[in-house]
Order: structure tokens, then C-alpha cells, then sequence
């Protein structure tokens, strides 16, 4: 098993500043030693992540959590680093203002004040030269009758298309989609349709991104990733995993076999080739396990997955397809995903100077112990700061 193939250096996947703080569920948020206090710190990891795996050239930001004074400067910073920061997410969800909505709101004013929010994200994107806004709202409605379900979609449109004036030449704006929570009888953005009907209204730099935990078990996924990107929309990935519902675990671990058949589909449509516009992000929280070997578990176990993809046999699956041989297509994609590849993807990294065992390598690197003992005060960074 040779892996020189170019399709698996294209891989790149940006991880999220939240990953590196503290995050936990409504029960308890669990501080660990060397957690960083701010952006800088965050960032810092990130780059360890990046120098140990060759996979995590760029950091994404959310606004406020990571607002600073100045944007040039932190990207330098990033870049001295080795890494470059990427997708700009906003934050319409932690404002009293927003309880019933905030691009969706009844009241102009409340709107406005979200449509300023995001404009405040493009001014920062032109700052750090990042190409994408993310959109996620937690606009909805928890019963029946609460909301005018139409005419929160006409204020939607009309407040998104207020935001996308504003987009760069550029940059690009990313639609988020997610069937529950925090409303829970109806959210305003539940699925890829209603995020592919709003960009499409909005023009050609508007896109969809998928979070492979907003949907509902047992939804086929990598069905959605083949029609976006059929359809040229697909934006991004927030990749994690889950369980039950929005749990946000380590990509992979959940359902290894669910990922594999998403990067199949992504390298089917084209999505990890050379110029491709499709930006792969972790959108993950570690509330129990460390945080920094976290991040190198989930961007490896989406190289190990896409490694598995690329051994598909294609031309023997068309030939089983065609032939309308159900049991040997199968067989193609299952001895492809059954396949090790892990010893060859440390081959892989050794030929590119990087270590073998990144975790291992983290760990003997001493970082986290020199962390713990130089990050002492102040406040960590936690969900929500
Ligand atoms: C909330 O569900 C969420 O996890 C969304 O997926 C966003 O991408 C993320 O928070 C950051 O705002
Ligand atoms: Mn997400």
C-alpha cells in the first residue's frame, strides 16, 4: 500500500479555538491543568497539532470568544506559528436579545443588531484574510404556534441577504443547518434543503455546511454530501461525532464506517482535489479527554478513513455496479474499509519528516507539562469565552 497519491496530501482539516478550551455539558465543565486563557494560547496548541500531523494548516475563530484588538497581528502571530486563521464563526446565541430569535426576529432592531454582528465578522475576516463567515443560528421555536413559521423564513432571507452584501470578492458565506436544539419543536435552519433553498437566493459565494452531528439517527449523510456536492454548494464540514444527538465527539469514533463512507463520496465528487473550494473543519468539544491528543486523534482518524476511501476500487465497482451484482460492489467497499491502514500512513508521515506516533510524540515532547506549569491564572478559556 503506497499512499504517494496527491488526493491524500490535499487533506487539510481546520480545527475549531473552542476545542482547546473547556467545554463541558449543562451538569458540569471540567477545568483541566494548562487549558489556555485566550486566543493566542489556543492558537498556540492548534499548532501543535499541525506540527505533529501535517493535516491542520489553519485555526477557525468565533466572535466574540476570540476578539482581540488587533487582527493583523494575531494572524501573524498564527503565522509564526506555522498555521494560518481560517472560517469566522459567528454568535447569535448568547445574547438576551436573542431569546426569540435573532436574524429571524419579529423586531427589526434585534435583527439589525445580529445583522451588525455578522458585519462586525467581515470586517474581522478582512482583517485576517479568512475566506468564510459561518453561519449557525439557534433560531427556532419550542410549541406549536409560537412562531409564524413563513414569516420567519421571508425575515431570514431578507436579513441574509442584508449580511451577503457585504461579502468579499473572496469570501464566501456558509449556511449551517441543525434539526434541533436549542428550539425544539422547530429550528429555522433544521436541514440542508432549507440551507440550500436560502443560499442559492443569496448568489454564487453563498454555501451549505454540513455538521455531520445535526441530524437525526439514522439519516444517510453520505447521501447529502454526493447531492451538495452534485449541486456545487457544499461549503464545508463541521465534522464530530455522535451518539444521541449534537454530542460533538471525536470524528470517527462513534461510526468509523459512517466517515468512511462520507470521505468515499467526498473524494467522489471531487472535493479533495487539487484546488477544491470544500473546507473540511472539526467541530468537537472534549469534555472528558485531553484536549490537544483529542484534536490529533480526530484529524487522524479522518486521514485513516480517507485513506481507507482512496483504496476503493473504483473501476471494479462500476464493472459489479453495471452488472447490477449487488453482493461483489459491496465486497469492493468493504475490503477497502477493512483494510489497516495505519502502517502505512506512519510510512507516510516518516517520508515527510513527521513523527510516526503523533500522540506518543506529544507526549514526549514535554508541551503539555510545560503548559501546565506556565499557564497558571487567569481564566480559562471555556464555552462561551
Ligand atoms: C452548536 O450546535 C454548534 O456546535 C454549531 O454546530 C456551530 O457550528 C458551533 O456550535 C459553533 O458555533
Ligand atoms: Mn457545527
Amino acid at each position: 500500500m503506497n499512499f504517494t497519491d496527491t488526493v491524500l496530501d490535499n487533506l487539510d482539516i481546520e480545527l475549531p479555538s473552542w476545542a482547546f478550551g473547556n467545554s463541558g455539558t449543562r451538569f458540569k465543565v471540567f477545568g483541566t491543568p494548562g487549558t489556555p486563557r485566550d486566543i493566542r494560547e489556543k492558537i498556540a496548541d492548534a499548532a501543535q497539532v499541525h506540527r505533529l500531523t501535517g493535516l491542520a494548516s489553519t485555526v477557525a475563530l468565533h466572535i466574540p470568544w476570540d476578539r482581540v484588538d488587533d487582527y493583523t497581528s494575531l494572524s501573524r502571530y498564527a503565522q509564526d506559528l506555522g498555521v494560518r486563521l481560517g472560517t469566522v464563526n459567528s454568535n447569535t446565541f448568547q445574547d438576551d436579545a436573542y431569546k426569540f430569535g435573532s436574524l429571524t426576529h419579529t423586531d427589526k432592531t434585534v435583527r439589525q443588531k445580529a445583522i451588525d454582528h455578522h458585519l462586525d465578522c467581515i470586517e474581522v475576516m478582512n482583517q485576517t484574510g479568512s475566506r468564510d463567515l459561518k453561519i449557525w443560528l439557534a433560531d427556532g421555536t419550542n410549541y406549536p404556534g409560537q412562531g409564524d413559521i413563513r414569516a420567519r423564513q421571508d425575515r431570514l432571507a431578507e436579513s441574509l441577504a442584508a449580511i451577503y452584501q457585504h461579502i468579499g470578492e473572496s469570501q464566501r458565506l456558509v449556511l449551517e443547518y441543525k434539526f434541533f436544539e436549542p428550539a425544539m419543536y422547530m429550528t429555522d435552519v433544521p436541514d440542508w434543503g432549507t440551507s440550500y433553498v436560502h443560499v442559492c437566493a443569496l448568489g454564487e459565494r453563498a454555501m451549505v455546511c454540513l455538521d455531520t452531528g445535526h441530524h437525526a439517527p439514522g439519516t444517510n449523510i453520505e447521501f447529502i454530501v454526493a447531492q451538495l456536492l452534485r449541486l456545487n454548494r457544499l461549503g464545508s464540514f463541521d465534522f464530530n461525532s455522535r451518539f444521541y444527538a449534537d454530542d460533538d465527539l471525536i470524528v470517527g469514533a462513534a461510526d468509523p464506517f459512517q466517515l468512511f463512507r462520507i470521505m468515499f463520496e467526498v473524494i467522489r465528487g471531487g472535493a479533495l482535489d487539487q484546488n477544491s473550494a470544500v473546507a473540511l473543519m472539526l467541530d468537537q468539544c472534549h469534555n472528558v479527554e485531553d484536549k490537544i491528543p483529542g484534536q490529533i486523534r480526530s484529524v487522524l482518524n479522518v486521514q485513516e478513513m480517507t485513506a481507507r476511501a482512496l483504496l476503493v476500487d473504483t473501476d471494479a465497482l462500476r464493472r459489479a455496479q453495471d452488472d447490477g451484482d449487488v453482493l461483489a460492489a459491496n465486497a469492493v467497499l468493504m475490503d477497502a474499509f477493512y483494510t489497516d491502514v495505519r502502517p502505512a500512513l506512519a510510512g507516510w508521515r516518516a517520508e515527510r519528516g513527521l513523527p510516526e506516533d503523533p500522540i506518543a510524540a506529544l507526549r514526549d515532547s514535554g508541551y503539555q507539562q510545560r503548559i501546565n506549569a506556565e499557564r497558571v491564572g487567569g481564566t480559562q478559556s471555556s464555552w462561551g469565552a
